[in-house]
């Protein structure tokens, strides 16, 4: 039996624009993620999120099906553009009711609120008329809307995340473009970077001097980083694995924990990577009060030579590929999800060792773990033994790495339900429960019946004998 501590968070994890819906209702104001998929070519069979999983009046169940497992947490973020349709100036009372609606129905059942403020679904208004995250004045935008967030819901909320996935932002939105605003270039990734690192930091430092002291929460970010494990004990294959792990998490981290861009990336860089002022830096170093980490997956990472012909890219290569020179690799025997991420549940043991080694072992929540199957409904059921098997086995390398000293405080599962998956719609599915998006009726899956039963133990037998944690 793997047995948890008793203060350890069981929690699960959605997003504002992959479950609300109601995109126009109430007031609400279009944001670059309406605009991208309402732009022919841009998502799987041309999806939009207008009714997602049609959440905003559906919360009330939705919280049921939450208190149903016992979860303890429940992490979500709100849509920027329900509060403030343009992304600045006034208040949308609508957008406001809705959340505090929500806040109180998981107060009600016992789980507590961790909110997102940003999760990628920028007020439209904000990149049309002035450059989204490419232009310095947003961080100024973005903590005026947290501070009202802060206003309206602070005296219940007591777990703020200000960004998730920052490295999604800038790679997939503005380095590759299959991502919102779509846009494809090799310097406005570090650019878009070192806005949202300014706009984290600011909403923090407003957070610290007007709210904190009376509301007494905590306030952080969620950064995603993969695993990379050295593809041979050669020094040139861990040096590329550290490499590819400092332009993935300590790109962001870094800053926020050390106070500054990792040096191999202002090296590799050069000038494309703006420069942290003084100030910057000031308000950036300690500006978390935990380490949010989404984790996926893991690859193998080898040295490149840069006087080969430049590869072709690889996919998941983590970043821009010439900046790095790391090939990224995968063991033919690892399992595979649908989204083709391989399945190395010590790989989030070996991240989480990385982090805190790395960062003076701060606390850390893993704010999304998961995966996404070819669900199929049979007799009522969802017999998703691969995502039951992947919650388990992550579940237990995360318990080693608490053994092995890893402040591991709390694990939020991607994601409550199945919903819009960005630039692959409705065709991914990560929900522990089964969502049939004709009826838009909702059915727990067999991993989350046994995610139930693992919150009720606070832990679990490890059934998976033949499988490394
Ligand atoms: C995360 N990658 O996105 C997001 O936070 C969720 O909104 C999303 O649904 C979930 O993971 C599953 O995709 C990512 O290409 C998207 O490395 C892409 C990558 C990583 C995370």
């Amino acid at each position: 039996m793997l047995q948890f501590p008793s203060d350890f968070l069981w929690g699960s994890a959605t997003s504002s624009h992959q479950i609300e819906g109601a995109a126009t209702e109430d007031g609400r104001g279009w944001s670059i993620w309406d605009a991208h998929s309402h732009t022919p070519g841009r998502t799987a069979n041309n999806e939009n999120a207008d009714v997602a999983c049609d959440h905003y009046h559906r919360y009330k169940e939705d919280v049921q099906l939450m208190a149903d497992l016992g979860l303890t947490a429940y992490r979500f973020s709100i849509s920027w553009s329900r509060i403030q349709p343009d992304g600045q100036g006034a208040v949308n009372p609508k957008g406001i009711a809705f959340y505090n609606n929500l806040i109180d129905e998981l107060l009600k059942h016992h789980i507590t609120p961790w909110i997102t403020l940003y999760h990628w679904d920028l007020p439209l208004a904000l990149q049309t008329e002035k450059d989204g995250w490419l232009n310095p004045e947003i961080a100024d935008y973005f903590a005026a809307y947290a501070a009202i967030c802060f206003k309206h819901f602070g005296d219940r909320v007591k777990h703020w995340i200000t960004l998730n996935e920052p490295w999604v932002v800038a790679i997939l939105g503005h380095g590759e473009g299959v991502f919102a605003p779509g846009r494809k270039s090799k310097s406005e990734p570090y650019q878009a970077a070192h806005q949202l690192l300014r706009a984290h930091g600011k909403a923090v430092q407003l957070y610290r001097k007007q709210y904190q002291p009376e509301q007494k929460g905590k306030i952080g970010i969620s950064n995603n980083c993969d695993w990379r494990e050295p593809l041979t004990d050669l020094q040139k294959d861990k040096d590329a694995a550290t490499r590819s792990l400092e332009f993935f998490l300590g790109w962001f981290a870094d800053p926020i924990y050390l106070g500054d861009y990792p040096q191999v990336m202002k090296d590799r860089v050069g000038d494309r990577l703006p420069k942290l002022t003084q100030e910057d830096r000031a308000l950036l170093k300690g500006s978390s009060d935990f380490f949010g980490l989404n984790h996926y997956t893991t690859l193998y990472a080898s040295d490149v030579n840069p006087n080969a012909e430049v590869q072709s890219e690889v996919y998941g290569n983590g970043g821009i590929f010439e900046d790095q020179y790391v090939q990224l690799t995968a063991d033919p025997n690892w399992k595979m999800t649908s989204m083709n991420w391989a399945i190395v549940p010590w790989g989030c043991r070996k991240l989480l060792e990385w982090i805190s080694e790395r960062y003076d072992n701060p606390p850390i929540y893993i704010t999304e773990n998961g995966c996404s199957l070819e669900d199929k409904i049979k007799d009522g059921a969802i017999q998703d033994t691969v995502r039951k098997e992947f919650i388990e086995s992550y579940l237990a390398a995360c318990h080693k790495a608490i053994e092995n000293g890893v402040n591991l405080q709390g694990y939020f599962v991607w994601s409550l339900l199945d919903n819009f998956e960005w630039a692959l719609g409705y065709s991914k599915r990560f929900g522990i429960h089964y969502v049939d998006y004709e009826t838009l009726e909702r059915t727990p899956k067999n991993s989350a019946l046994w995610y139930k039963e693992a919150i009720k133990n606070s832990g679990f037998e490890f059934t998976q004998t033949n499988t490394k944690i």
